[in-house]
């Protein structure tokens, strides 16, 4: 491209952010704000100028090649193809997650610890660090826990929902199910039937988000009550109390303890880049411009497939039938003999492996150092440690595995049994929970970028055979069989 076809286009980009500006004075005075504001405040601050440099890297940039599809990429579910944007968090394969381009590591060790008697962070501060794009403070994690208390009252059309419901219906359905069902709250359908622009959506989307993050601890807690403890449970949400504390308080947990391992598996489990299927489904979803509540709830549906976040309820299965089969301290011999024994039954090891991650996923060794601090003489805590070193041998033999260390999955369930939470069935709901605080800033950023509805091309199989006889043509080596040979 000319340098002059160059400067004209930057130009039109500048002005294009100018006028957005000028068309949008609510936003404009916004400019004054500093990050001490509220979070939307500080969203509206930001999202003008981010908005401005989409605009440029599209005009400027728009026909540069990002890379190119292999066959490979396309029959390997996709994998390794640089195809969506996403600014709330990375994985590095050999370090892991970084939100907002903080190790986990470090998020977890800077996130204000809110409550005085706390030793972790909470998932609000979180869910701003994920939103607004910066580590807040010790106020604006607060003043998230405080909106969430305000906004928390669940209609009284999904309690009904809930306790209706069988209990054979599983809690994730339940959980899909009720995520859904709140739609008739929407601020954002409310907008949208009334002819809302499409700059102002995302302020209906924050709207949405913010109010369906405070409703899960009630919805999860009604789940687990109804489900596990037959009905019995508070339904109130305390102004004391934090997110994660009115979450345990609401599913009968006190523990201190407990509330802390709490807010960590929601800080944990909350991000992980926008291709996971959870993620990509809720954004998809979403670009369709489904509101909040259906799109989490289609996100939530992925979630509970036993290769995504289902594994966490699989692997303490399969622990518990390790236990069974030769005891709570076998020797390394009988585990490896079980290993392979499922392997060779045609089962995956479960909380093993992982699409993007070539190392121990940080999230498993965060929940390991605080096992250390809190429960290292436990049985299965001890047998999980153990399996971290036995478990990688064995798939590393295996030849095919791209990663054979631990993620996220093979830790959670011990903790959480540690403290007498046992109800395995239930753990992907946590997981749940705990993904509203990275799907839904995804949801608040694609649509603030005016992100298009997803819509990639499909082929057929005869169309690829035809195209690849046609490249073999091309390479010299004249194909005498015709595509149907392919
Ligand atoms: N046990 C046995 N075999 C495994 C394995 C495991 N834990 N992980 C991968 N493999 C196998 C795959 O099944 C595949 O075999 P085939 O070629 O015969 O089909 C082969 O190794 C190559 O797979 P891969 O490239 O290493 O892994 P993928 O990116 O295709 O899949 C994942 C990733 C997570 C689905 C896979 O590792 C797995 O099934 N793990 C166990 C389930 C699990 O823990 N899921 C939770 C993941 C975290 C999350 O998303 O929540």
């Amino acid at each position: 491209m000319g340098r002059s076809l160059l400067k004209s286009r930057s130009n039109q980009v500048l002005k294009c952010g100018e006028f957005y500006l000028k068309t949008n004075p609510q936003l404009s005075s916004l400019r004054k704000y500093s990050d001490g504001g509220s979070l939307k405040e500080v969203l509206a601050k930001k999202i003008p100028q981010e908005r401005e440099k989409m605009l440029g890297i599209k005009c400027l940039h728009g026909d540069k090649k990002l890379g190119d599809i292999k066959v490979s990429n396309v029959m390997g579910g996709q994998r390794g193809l640089l195809l969506l944007m996403c600014d709330t968090s990375y994985v590095d394969p050999n370090k892991g997650i970084f939100y907002r381009g903080i190790a986990l590591k470090d998020v977890c060790a800077k996130l204000p610890r809110v409550q005085k008697d706390s030793k972790e962070g909470t998932p609000e501060g979180a869910f701003y660090l994920l939103t607004a794009g910066k580590m807040p403070n010790k106020k604006q994690a607060k003043d998230v826990t405080t909106e969430w208390q305000k906004r928390g009252k669940l209609p009284d059309y999904c309690f009904k929902l809930l306790d209706s419901m069988d209990k054979r219906i599983h809690p994730m359905a339940q959980f899909c199910a009720a995520s859904a069902a709140l739609n008739p709250e929407s601020k954002f359908v409310e907008a949208y039937t009334k002819g809302a622009k499409k700059p102002k959506y995302w302020e209906y989307i924050y709207e949405d988000s913010m109010n369906l993050c405070a409703y899960l601890p009630t919805v999860a807690a009604v789940i687990y009550c109804n489900i596990f403890k037959g009905g019995k449970g508070n339904r109130k949400l305390e102004s004391s109390k934090d997110w994660s504390d009115n979450f345990c308080n609401m599913m009968g947990y006190k523990d201190k303890g407990f509330v802390d391992l709490m807010r960590l598996y929601l800080i944990l489990h909350a991000d992980h880049e926008s291709g996971n299927v959870s993620a990509h489904t809720t954004q998809l979803v979403g670009s369709a411009l489904s509101d909040p509540y259906l799109s989490f709830s289609a996100g939530m549906c992925g979630l509970a497939g036993p290769l995504h976040g289902l594994a966490n309820q699989e692997v303490l299965v399969w622990l518990n039938q390790l236990i069974e089969a030769i005891g709570c301290e076998p020797k390394d011999e009988e585990i490896l003999k079980f290993i392979n024994d499922t392997l060779k039954s045609g089962r995956v090891v479960p909380g093993y492996g992982h699409a993007v991650l070539r190392q121990t996923d940080p999230r498993f060794s965060l929940q390991n150092a605080f096992a250390m601090k809190n429960c290292k003489d436990d049985p299965s805590v001890k047998l999980v440690t153990r399996l971290w070193k036995l478990i990688p041998k064995v798939l590393k033999e295996l030849g095919k595995v791209a990663n054979p260390y631990p993620n996220v999955d093979a830790h959670s369930g011990v903790l959480l049994q540690y403290y007498g939470m046992t109800e395995m069935k239930y753990y992907t709901v946590l997981f749940g929970v705990s993904r509203a605080l990275g799907v839904l800033p995804q949801l608040i950023w694609a649509r603030a970028l005016g992100a298009p509805i997803e819509r990639p091309k499909s082929f057929t199989t005869d169309f690829l055979c035809k195209f690849l006889s046609k490249s073999k043509d091309k390479k010299g080596k004249k194909s005498k069989k015709g595509p149907k040979k392919c």
